[in-house]
């Protein structure tokens, strides 16, 4: 190799360097040594950061992405390493989060050889089709000169249009293979693509119009507000046209749950104001959301959505997700901050906004009405003192030890319903979970990318015990990498929101879905809070609901890692005023209302 040649490890971590990724997440094997080998010549200008467990990687970047809003990548080797990644791929691709992962293979000399690790029963070094479905785009180049061109395509196509992750799967030699004198400059490429669409003019008209024509309008928001970068405009259109705004799971704190506006969570555990103004609406404006079974009561109507006759206007980055499940009065295909430009800009040419805004009132009325009935509905729960702790105080009891600036990283399970339930998210990342895949270890995992995103706030994961125990090893790498996070590990002695399908759907036929001890049968689970000391990290038992916040403000106060293990009951599920159905099984009830026959 000439001396001013860059191999083929060189060309994408120097391309890293320029589009200014500050941290690769990852871990070693032989298939990737010649990947780390390039990092650590380039230590002092991109930081590689080793765990425990590949997924643990993926669920990192994500969750930088989340908060940080800048794409970063994982390493993982051959074979098993990168078999361990799939979880986290497909955890960002189904919530639409960028990560470039950098897979090792085995050598270009050996494909189809049957090498040790090599996939080849159907393909040779056959990584690319196990990741198929759960990623955008796999890029394998398969000699060094390709690299140039596979990195810069895979940056473009992870960060355009709907994001999503990208596998870079590059085999053994090709790391270490003579690629190019330079790397491609991200100026002269991928800085220059803007993806901010705007949506057909003749289509924002309409859009205006029926919003300005509409009685009971409702703004519905989902990620594509929060990672779209479009709070601050969305929060703009609704009190221009006083229109209250509901949020998906996925949405929550694309406006702040306190503002008068701000109607709560559409979904079958969704409060009572939030699902009925959704439901009874005339016109819904959808943006950025994909209407999933969680969010639409499995879409059965009168419980979430009434569409029709609600007119949905559906505006989406991407066609495929505009009446997927609903019909269209009105989809535009946009980035939803920009659409939002171009309506607010509309309404300046509009004669009578006061009128419209003004004629708002009587329905904001009623929507108030709903929230005083559904708050005197949960007022006993906040209040509970029963040991194990109630799950509704136990949220809001984490929700109050919160600063505004808290970043909270749910894990997936009954927890998380919970959360999304009795939080109040003052901003777009103040409640992280993930709403597509669910895979457990997520919430785990996905705080120590936070807290790398954001190292001066804090960082605080809610998981479960089931999670937790998966995925324990997260423990040492807040230690090794001196991250203040903190796990509150929401313990009811069970894989509790499975548990409770069997008691809901199947006659209380348990198998499977607890811990128990063989001798006593008594509730068994590893004692977390000294597990957490045996890794040098602070943990401590909390069994009373009143010692749970004043648990919480000390853990923040240390600014070190800290594990508070809290006993929390799973009796009750979180209702709402939605459902849910398992096909073949049945559907839940509304806690709270019945279902709207228009
Ligand atoms: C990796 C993975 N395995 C299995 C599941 C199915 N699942 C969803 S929630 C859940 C229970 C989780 O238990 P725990 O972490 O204790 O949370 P809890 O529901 O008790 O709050 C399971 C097994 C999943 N989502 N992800
Ligand atoms: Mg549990």
């Amino acid at each position: 190799m000439s001396k001013n040649m860059l191999d083929g490890g060189q060309v994408i971590v120097d391309y890293l360097v320029r589009e200014k990724v500050p941290y690769v997440f990852g871990l070693c094997g032989h298939g990737n040594i010649g990947f780390i080998d390039a990092l650590y010549e380039r230590s002092d200008d991109i930081k590689t950061v080793s765990v425990h467990h590949e997924s643990v990687a993926g669920f990192m970047a994500d969750v930088y992405y989340r908060v940080g809003g800048k794409p970063t990548a994982t390493f993982t080797s051959c074979g098993p390493g990168s078999a361990n990644l799939p979880i986290a791929l497909a955890n960002s691709y189904l919530d639409s989060v960028p990560f470039l992962a950098v897979t090792g293979n085995v050598p270009t000399s050996q494909f189809n050889r049957g090498a040790f690790q090599e996939l080849y029963r159907h393909y040779q070094a056959d990584f690319p089709s196990t990741v198929r479905a759960y990623c955008k785009r796999v890029f394998q180049p398969t000699r060094g000169d390709m690299v140039p061109l596979a990195i810069r395509q895979a940056w473009k196509t992870m960060v355009t249009g709907r994001p999503g992750p990208v596998v870079l799967d590059v085999p053994f030699d090709i790391f270490k293979e003579a690629a190019a004198e330079e790397t491609p400059k991200p100026e002269e490429w991928n800085a220059n693509i803007s993806c901010r669409c705007g949506a057909d003019p003749e289509g924002v008209t309409k859009a205006v119009d029926m919003l300005l024509a509409a009685k009971r309008p409702v703004i519905l928001v989902g990620q594509g507000v929060k990672y779209g970068d479009a709070a601050a405009d969305l929060l703009r259109l609704a009190e221009r046209l006083r229109i209250p705004v509901a949020w998906s799971a996925s949405g929550t704190g694309a406006i702040d749950s306190r503002h008068p506006l701000a109607l709560g969570l559409v979904a079958r555990n969704g409060p009572y104001q939030a699902n009925h103004a959704a439901r009874t609406a005339d016109v819904l404006l959808a943006l950025g959301v994909r209407f999933d079974d969680r969010t639409s009561s499995s879409w059965l109507p009168g419980y979430s959505f009434t569409i029709p006759p609600t007119r949905l206007i559906h505006v989406d980055i991407d066609p495929d997700e505009i009446a997927r499940n609903y019909p269209v009065a009105l989809g535009l295909m946009a980035d939803v901050r920009t659409f939002l430009h171009q309506v607010l800009a509309e309404l300046e040419s509009r004669d009578g906004l006061a009128d419209a805004a003004a004629s708002r009132g009587k329905w904001l009325d009623t929507i108030e009405g709903y929230r005083r009935e559904w708050n005197a509905f949960i007022a006993p729960g906040f209040v509970e003192d029963a040991s194990p702790i109630h799950p509704q105080r136990a949220a809001h009891e984490i929700d109050k030890a919160l600063p505004e600036d808290a970043i909270l990283v749910s894990d997936i399970g009954v927890h998380h319903n919970w959360l999304i339930q009795f939080c109040n998210p003052r901003r777009p990342d103040s409640l992280i979970g993930s709403m597509g895949f669910g895979p457990m270890g997520f919430g785990v995992a996905g705080v120590l990318g936070a807290q790398f995103a954001a190292p001066e706030r804090p960082c605080v994961s809610v998981c479960g015990d089931g999670a937790f125990f998966m995925h324990a090893s997260v423990l040492g790498t807040a230690v090794e990498y001196d991250l203040p996070v903190i796990w509150v590990v929401w313990n009811n002695f069970a894989y509790a929101s499975i548990r409770g399908l069997q008691r809901g759907y199947l006659g209380g036929r348990e198998l499977a879905t607890d811990f128990r001890h063989p001798e006593t049968g008594a509730p068994y689970n590893p004692d977390f809070a000294a597990m957490a000391r045996s890794a040098g990290i602070a943990g401590v038992n909390v069994d009373r609901a009143a010692d749970l916040s004043e648990a919480l403000r000390a853990a923040l106060a240390t600014r070190r890692p800290y594990l508070i293990n809290a006993n929390i009951g799973a009796e009750k599920n979180p209702g709402g005023a939605g459902v849910w159905e398992l096909p073949g099984l049945g559907q839940s009830q509304p806690a709270f209302g019945g279902r709207y026959q228009p």
